[in-house]
């Protein structure tokens, strides 16, 4: 299936560190540690399995000691290749472990491309291809919930979802085929209803799973927030409440802000990145200009918008066109300064937010900012309650939409005197999506992209 040859690369990030691994994997591994490894002591017999070697790590052609390692071989099957793997710990000097590398490709391992070690477990069974998609989205983990949901599918809380699905659709398959083989006894009117009941059930299941990409997805990436307003309604100091440290510079002079400030939070988990911005108005200062330009491009990219308005002065034009040209976007609007007597128009602020909520809150003293950081993450997750499975990749996404599609073709053609060998083809269409998720069907092409995405030496 793969160039059964041997390959190498370092594991670890380059620099300094206290240990740097470097890993083997392929048929010539115990031959190449056995030219670079000596065991101080010891006869340089066969190395026992899943055991940690002390060593020197020695140049074969000069005899130089290069580095004190220590050392582990994992014969195949029990590795993470399913080949023999082997890895030399060494310390963690960029020059150093570039030393060790060079040492081992000399002696005849090629070196590693991108994901080519987890790409090598997945074509030896060790893992399905959803299981090692997520193993990139478990190392790019941004919040511990990110790294929860990697941790799941790692397992293969996903695979076998989809694997049981796949059999629930295999049995059906059986009937429909009977029913080709058998034309005689085609299938009753009843049983077509029964099937078409079953098929529409696994496909509600699939919608719903579908459904917990934008949840997942958000988890992964994150999402991005832009704080937007008039000047000095307290934007900048919003920011820093959220943060909980004095990050952006407050003052009472307005047109303060005049760089987008970006800083990330975890709102429960889910990553987002906060955008404060320049005051918007009119304005004929040059520098000031910019900014507002900036304010107004970063409210068109984000995903969500907190719209600040001073709840200790009445609503102003620049209050109205802020609110208006967000219309379209997800947001709320926060009524600030809510320590000061308020002026602020409250009903004519409702009505001015549309389906955006509106909160009072006081971002000088920290009154109302948890229920605004819960406000947010509801808003951003648009529910609640966790799906019991998640998805987060898109080529799953699509993958499980070409199996809902072909299902809702399959439950039509039951309805209808449609053949079976034609119900037969959508039901296969329906089983390839699933088996696309785990891989049992994948091209190479599908393959390099996914690999393509890992780090070198994972
Ligand atoms: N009393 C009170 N004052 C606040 C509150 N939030 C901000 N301020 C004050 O309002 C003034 C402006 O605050 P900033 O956070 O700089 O406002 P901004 O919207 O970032 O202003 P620009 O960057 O100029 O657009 C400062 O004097 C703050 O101390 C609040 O909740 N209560
Ligand atoms: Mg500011």
């Amino acid at each position: 299936m793969y160039k059964e040859d041997t390959i190498a690369a370092i594991a670890t990030p380059l620099g300094e560190g206290g240990v740097a691994i470097v890993r083997i994997s392929g048929p010539d591994t115990e031959r190449i540690a056995g030219q670079i490894f000596f065991r101080r002591g010891a006869r340089n017999g066969p190395l026992r399995s899943h055991t940690l070697h002390y060593g020197s790590v020695m140049d074969p052609n000069t005899g130089a000691i290069v580095d004190e390692v220590l050392l582990t071989l994992m014969r195949r099957p029990r590795s993470y290749t399913g080949e023999d793997v082997v890895e030399v710990h060494c310390h963690g000097g960029p020059f150093l472990v570039r030393r060790v590398l060079e040492l081992i490709l000399s002696c005849g391992a090629r070196h590693a491309e991108r994901g080519e070690f987890t790409k090598r477990a997945f074509l030896n069974g060790r893992l399905d291809l959803a299981q090692a998609e997520a193993v990139v989205d478990l190392i790019r983990a941004r919040t511990e919930k990110g790294m929860k949901l990697a941790v799941e599918q790692v397992r293969g809380e996903l695979s076998k979802w989809v694997e049981e699905l796949r059999e629930e659709l295999l049995d059906i398959m059986v009937q429909v085929e009977a029913a080709i083989d058998f034309p005689e006894e085609e299938i009753e009117l009843l049983q077509r209803d029964e099937l078409r009941l079953k098929v529409e059930s696994l496909k509600e299941k699939i919608t719903l799973l579908i459904a917990s990409y934008e949840w997942g997805r958000l988890f992964r990436e994150g999402a991005r927030v832009c704080i937007a307003g008039r000047p000095n309604v307290g934007k900048s100091s919003l920011l820093n409440a959220l943060l909980g440290v004095e990050r952006v510079i407050v003052t009472p002079v307005p047109g303060t802000t005049r760089d987008v400030v970006e800083e990330s939070v975890s709102l429960g988990g889910v990553p987002v990145a906060l955008w404060d911005t320049a005051g918007i108005r009119e304005s004929s200062d040059q520098v000031e200009k910019i900014g507002i330009d900036f304010a107004l491009e970063r409210l068109e990219q984000a995903e969500a918008v907190l719209v600040v308005l001073d709840g200790s002065s009445p609503l102003s034009a620049e209050d109205h066109f802020i609110i208006n040209i967000v219309g379209g976007k997800k947001g709320l609007v926060i009524v600030n300064k809510s320590d000061l007597p308020q002026k602020l128009d409250l009903r004519q602020t409702r009505i001015l937010a549309g389906q955006k909520g509106v909160l009072s809150l006081s971002a000088k003293l920290g009154e109302g900012v948890d229920n605004l950081k819960s406000q947010l993450r509801e808003l951003l997750l648009e529910s609640q309650c966790e799906p019991a499975i998640v998805i987060t990749n898109l080529r799953h996404k699509a993958a499980l939409e070409r199996a809902a599609n072909a299902l809702a073709e399959t439950a039509l053609a039951l309805t209808r005197e449609t053949p079976p060998e034609m119900i037969a083809v959508d039901l296969r269409e329906a089983i390839t999506g699933l088996e696309e998720v785990v891989g049992l069907v994948t091209s190479d092409d599908i393959l390099e992209r996914i690999f393509s995405e890992f780090c070198i030496g994972k």
